[in-house]
This record gives C-alpha cells, sequence and structure tokens, in this order.
C-alpha cells in the first residue's frame, strides 16, 4: 500500500518542522510506514486537483489506497488507530492519550497561532501594541497549565501517545519564543519528542526538501 502525503514545495520555515506535514511525517515514522511526498506549491494548493484532496487548498493531505484525508489531527488518528505505538491497547488509556490529541489541537494551539498571527500579520495596526500582552498573557496561561499537569511526567499519560506527539508540535509553534523558556519542564519535553529517532528522521526528511533547493 502506498501513501502520499502533500508538503510545501518551499516551507516559509525554511526547514524548521514548524509546518504541519511535519507532525504526520513523525506519526509515519513512530510506527514505521513508509511514505511518498508530493511537494505543492502555494498555487497549486488553490487549484482544483488538490482542493479535491483538500477543500480549503492546504497542506497537509494524506493518500492511501482510496482513502483521502485532510487535517492533521485526522491524519495522525488514522495512523494511530492502528498503532499501539502511538494509541495504547487498553481502553481507558487510549480515550485519555486521544483527549490529550484534541486538548493540543483545540486547547493549547490556538492561542498560539493568534499570537503568532498577531506577530507575523498584524504588527503595523494600531492596536497591535496594546494586544500583544493579552494574546502573550493567553498562551502563558496554557502553558503554566500544561507544565503543572505534566510536573515531572516525561509523557502526559503514561507512555508517548499521538497526543504527546501533537502536543510537542504545537510547543515547537513557540521554539525561540522566551513564554515557553519560562517552564523547564515543558522545554525538556519538547527536548524529548524531538530526541526521538522517528522524530529525527522526519525532521531531517523535511530539511532535504529546502536545503535540495540549492
Ligand atoms: N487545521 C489544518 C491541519 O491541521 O491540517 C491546518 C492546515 C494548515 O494550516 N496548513 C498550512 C497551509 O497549507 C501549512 S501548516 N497554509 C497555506 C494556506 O493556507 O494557503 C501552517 C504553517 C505554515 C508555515 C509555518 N512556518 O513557516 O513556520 C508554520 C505553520
Amino acid at each position: 500500500m502506498t501513501r502520499t502525503i502533500t508538503a510545501f514545495a518551499r516551507s516559509p520555515d525554511r526547514g524548521r518542522g514548524l509546518a504541519r506535514d511535519m507532525r504526520v511525517r513523525w506519526a509515519l515514522e513512530e510506527v514505521g510506514l513508509p511514505y511518498g511526498v508530493r511537494l505543492v506549491s502555494f498555487k497549486e494548493m488553490k487549484e482544483p486537483a488538490h482542493r479535491a484532496l483538500h477543500p480549503f487548498g492546504q497542506i497537509p493531505t494524506y493518500e492511501e489506497g482510496n482513502l483521502a484525508l485532510f487535517e492533521s489531527g485526522a491524519i495522525v488518528f488514522h495512523i494511530a488507530e492502528r498503532h499501539a505505538a502511538l494509541l495504547p491497547a487498553n481502553a481507558e488509556a487510549r480515550a485519555r492519550a486521544i483527549a490529550w490529541m484534541f486538548s493540543a489541537l483545540n486547547t493549547v494551539e490556538p492561542p498560539i497561532i493568534e499570537r503568532e498571527a498577531a506577530l507575523l500579520l498584524e504588527r503595523d495596526k494600531p492596536w497591535a501594541a496594546q494586544r500583544q500582552p493579552i494574546l502573550d498573557d493567553r498562551v502563558r496561561g496554557r502553558l503554566r497549565e500544561l507544565s503543572n499537569r505534566l510536573g515531572d511526567a516525561e509523557w502526559l499519560d503514561g507512555a508517548f501517545s499521538a497526543g504527546d506527539l501533537l502536543m510537542v508540535t504545537v510547543l515547537r509553534r513557540l521554539s525561540g519564543s522566551p513564554l515557553l523558556g519560562e517552564h523547564s519542564n515543558l522545554c525538556a519535553y519538547v527536548a524529548r519528542g524531538e530526541a526521538r529517532p522517528a522524530y529525527q528522521r522526519a525532521f531531517a526528511a523535511q530539511l532535504a526538501v529546502f536545503t535540495d533547493l540549492g
């Protein structure tokens, strides 16, 4: 069975692994599934052929036989559902890991994206300086809560799961920001995720796309 994902032909992050194909690559590497990558330009993403796979004209997408999926969370869930390496077999542990997947994408990621969008796209607005501390504090609040829950644990709930995979990719969006640096346990948590061999392989693969551009 061949699996194909889509990724940016030219990622604006210059290979830092911040685009959402990274989480799909990482999940596939964790469970040892080979995959191919189709690189798409910003123009191609908005054309009918790509929109047939992704209604919003974005990456990543995932094709496996007759199945075509969009939404990185749904793709990671699809991969994880079939592999105990990403979702535990025990029903209750599995439900909790899925809750962490949702919380990474629904509770922790939105304020991080909102803050990032303000920094990148709204800097010149007259209200930007007033709004920034509000956005910073929303992220701070979430990080504090997450940090309190993680404590000294290695992963969010027992063994590494798709919940950790998504949470680490979400927190990486704050790499280099002082906000993450305020929580040494979260920094160590992200570093543990990044140290996983599957993460390293996924990171190298997406970086190669950028370095191969020459
Ligand atoms: N909810 C969807 C999902 O999880 O799959 C969101 C998908 C999405 O936002 N895709 C982005 C995209 O295709 C790429 S990942 N954008 C193009 C468009 O909308 O036209 C977001 C992203 C982009 C760039 C960086 N970066 O350069 O640091 C980081 C993250």
